[in-house]
């Protein structure tokens, strides 16, 4: 060898000792963690992200996901969540397998982050308190786990954020975890926890974000969790707390959201008496509950309030003028409950105010001029109160960033005005069912190019349904029942979609006086329709067997028509019918045989038409009682008499 190509391999060798040391650090990883990420990887037998396939070799601090300490060069952090985005693209990737409990292993992690991976099953492994004390977040929500939170995991005494939410854990909620003194964040909602909130959490005096909702939680609401004063958010919706709401509960001056619906929760409102108390409380919601008396009017002193809902409850008394002074109102939900008087002027104040619903109520009109400063009113519900408006104000009308109107039963009269046509938000959403209105559907309807929703039902409208109802591409909720239309209706199943499978499922004309065919029916682009009710007709002609093409069919209502003809056999096709009324009209002919594969079929009547034949043998048809088939020309069999040979 010559002393050049010696002296080449000298340095050859003099490199890759570089290298292979710098390799101990970063690269190559220690023999604990490697084993435990291999374990993992182990435990999953489908990955679709593919990152796990590119797990090789022994460099695993080059591996996706990992992050290691560039001096101890152990796993620090383990980022593995379902929910993959980056700047081009954003993916929902599944894993399936089980979490294995090798990933103790890694004894130097801090971050786990094993979110949103649906398919992933097992348990929080039982020993990860002993053998993971640096871990100071733990993900693991969105997947499929089961079993208890292991009672090591109040050895976790860095823990700042345990986030469990949304699996199948259950067991009590171990009182050791009022020991993790450093938790800031505690997310354990829809999973199947039971038994009481553990007094311990007094001690979580670090908590900022507490969710409990959605769990099968008993007891209490602990009256010490008024020592949570970092507190910001507390959810306890949607478990079986019972008891009165603790008044200490205002003495959580950092609240800003609180969720309390849906317990059995009792007693009144535990509202601050003074300005000063709950001064950053940004959301209340204290919906379905069984709260009585009144809203204090101490409730104006909540002034960071953003979001409140009190609805469905049993609140009484007048809304207190004090709301005015909530200037940070986004959204105030008082539906369902009985409160009377007047809209307090004051709302005019309601600046940020987006959502306003007071509908079923007692309350009185006329509506307060003033709030036709609510420039950002964008929702306004007021349907079923005492309001007698006789005419929807014009102001109304030309708020500017209002576009789903609800004004069921306030007593409107006249024709459907105008200025609807021109406001300066397009309308999306209009309820004016029943009022008094008079008069046409307009034809301009046909230019609300934005409407989804509209019920003009239980009103005297006299007129046809206007063809420009087919430009109308974005409705998805047509009510129009129980007025005096006439016309046909064929329009109406030519209603324009953007998209095959549309935005129309609820169409509803029924007890009006349309005539003329239904042949038009499953012949447009809208397929989607899940409810159609065009009972109370003097429809003719006979059902098309283009029906089937409205395969998202839930309850078809033909009834009381004067529709004839054989039954399509296509209607056996329309699978997903739960509802099928077609009774007091002419139909002829046999039960199609077809129609024993409508298995979700609930409710049938076919009664009072002139229909023949055996009844097919079978379920469902032969469960259904006779009153379902009674009043034909010769309908025979289970569950009416046999037939004659
Ligand atoms: C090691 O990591 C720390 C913090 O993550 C960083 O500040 C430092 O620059 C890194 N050192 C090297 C040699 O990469
Ligand atoms: C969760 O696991 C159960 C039982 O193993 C299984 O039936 C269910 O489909 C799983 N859920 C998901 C989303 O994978
Ligand atoms: C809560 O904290 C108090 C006082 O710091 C302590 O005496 C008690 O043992 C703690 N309880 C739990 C369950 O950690
Ligand atoms: C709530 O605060 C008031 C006054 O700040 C205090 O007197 C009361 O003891 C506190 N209640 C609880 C349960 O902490
Ligand atoms: C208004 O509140 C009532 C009662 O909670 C509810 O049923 C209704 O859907 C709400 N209206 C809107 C537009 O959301
Ligand atoms: C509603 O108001 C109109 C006009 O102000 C009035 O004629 C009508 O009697 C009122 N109806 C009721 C039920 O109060
Ligand atoms: C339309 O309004 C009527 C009367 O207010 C109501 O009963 C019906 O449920 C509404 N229709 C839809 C689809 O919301
Ligand atoms: C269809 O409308 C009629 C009259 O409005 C009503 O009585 C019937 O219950 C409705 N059918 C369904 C299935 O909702
Ligand atoms: C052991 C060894 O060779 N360490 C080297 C790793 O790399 C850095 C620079 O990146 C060198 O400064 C070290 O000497």
């Amino acid at each position: 060898m010559s002393p050049r190509l010696l002296w080449f391999v000298f340095v050859l060798i003099s490199i890759a000792a570089f290298v292979e040391g710098n390799r101990s650090i970063g690269e190559r990883c220690s023999p604990n963690d490697l084993g435990g990420l291999n374990s993992f990887k182990a435990g999953i037998q489908m990955d679709t992200s593919g990152r796990l396939e590119r797990w090789v070799g022994h460099s695993c601090c080059k591996w996706e996901g990992i992050v290691c300490d560039n001096t101890t060069g152990r796993v620090t952090e383990l980022h593995l969540p379902g929910f993959i985005s980056s700047n081009e693209f954003l993916f929902q990737s599944q894993m399936t397998g089980s979490l294995s409990p090798s990933i103790t292993l890694l004894t130097s992690l801090e971050v786990i982050d094993l979110g949103g991976l649906t398919g992933l099953t097992g348990n929080i492994p039982p020993s990860i308190g002993f053998h993971i004390p640096k871990l100071r977040k733990l993900y693991l929500y969105g997947n499929n786990l089961t079993g208890a939170i292991p009672e090591s995991i109040g050895k976790l005494s860095k823990l700042e954020e345990l986030v469990l939410h949304e699996n199948r854990l259950s067991e009590s909620l171990p009182p050791c975890l009022g020991r993790l003194k450093n938790l800031r964040i505690l997310l354990l909602y829809s999973n199947q926890f039971f038994g009481i909130i553990p007094d311990s959490f007094k001690n979580l005096t670090n908590l900022v974000k507490l969710d409990l909702h959605g769990n099968s939680l008993t007891g209490q609401i602990p009256d010490r969790i008024s020592q949570l004063q970092v507190l910001e958010e507390l959810d306890l919706s949607n478990n079986l707390l019972s008891g009165k709401i603790p008044s200490s509960l205002t003495n959580l001056t950092a609240i800003s959201v609180m969720y309390l619906d849906t317990n059995y929760l009792e007693g009144a409102i535990p509202f601050p008496s003074s300005s000063g108390e709950m001064p950053s409380l940004g959301f209340l919601r204290l919906h379905n509950n069984l709260l009585t008396g009144k809203i204090p009017p101490s409730f104006g002193f909540l002034v960071s309030l953003q979001r409140v809902s009190l609805a469905n409850n049993n609140l009484g008394g007048s809304i207190p003028p004090t709301l005015g002074n909530l200037l940070a109102l986004t959204e105030l939900y008082l539906g369902g409950n009985r409160l009377s008087g007047q809209i307090p002027k004051s709302f005019s104040k309601l600046s940020q105010l987006i959502v306003l619903n007071i509908s079923h109520n007692l309350i009185q009109g006329p509506l307060p001029h003033e709030m036709s400063s609510l420039q950002n009113l964008q929702i306004l519900d007021l349907s079923i109160n005492r309001i007698n408006l006789s005419t929807i104000p014009q102001w109304l009308a030309e708020l500017p960033s209002l576009s789903r109107i609800f004004l069921a039963g306030c007593g409107i009269q006249g024709k459907i005005p105008e200025f609807l046509q021109t406001t300066p938000s397009p309308i999306q959403e209009l309820d004016l069912s029943a009022n008094h209105l008079t008069g046409t559907i307009p034809a301009w309807l046909g230019s609300l190019s934005q409407l989804y929703l509209l019920n003009l039902s239980r009103n005297s409208l006299v007129s046809n349904i206007p063809d420009s109802i087919t430009r109308l591409h974005d409705l998805g909720v047509l009510d129009l029942h129980s007025n005096k239309l006439t016309g046909t209706i064929n329009q109406v199943f030519e209603i324009g979609q953007r998209f095959p499978d549309g935005s129309l499922t609820y169409i509803d004309l029924s007890d009006n006086s349309f005539t003329g065919g239904i042949e038009k029916i499953g012949t447009g682009t809208q397929r989607g329709i899940q409810f159609l009710n065009i009972s109370h007709n003097y429809l003719v002609g006979r059902l098309p067997s283009t029906i089937d093409r409205l395969a998202s069919m839930r309850s078809l209502d033909l009834s009381y028509n004067i529709l004839g003809s054989d039954l399509p056999e296509a209607l056996a096709d329309v699978s997903l019918l739960e509802t099928l009324k077609l009774q007091e009209n002419h139909f002829t002919g046999k039960i199609p045989n077809g129609f024993l594969k409508l298995r979700k079929l609930k409710d049938l009547d076919l009664s009072h038409n002139l229909l023949v034949g055996e009844i097919p043998v079978g379920k469902p048809l032969i469960d259904f009682p006779e009153s379902s088939y009674s009043g034909n020309k010769g309908l025979c069999g289970k569950p009416l008499a046999p037939c004659k040979l």
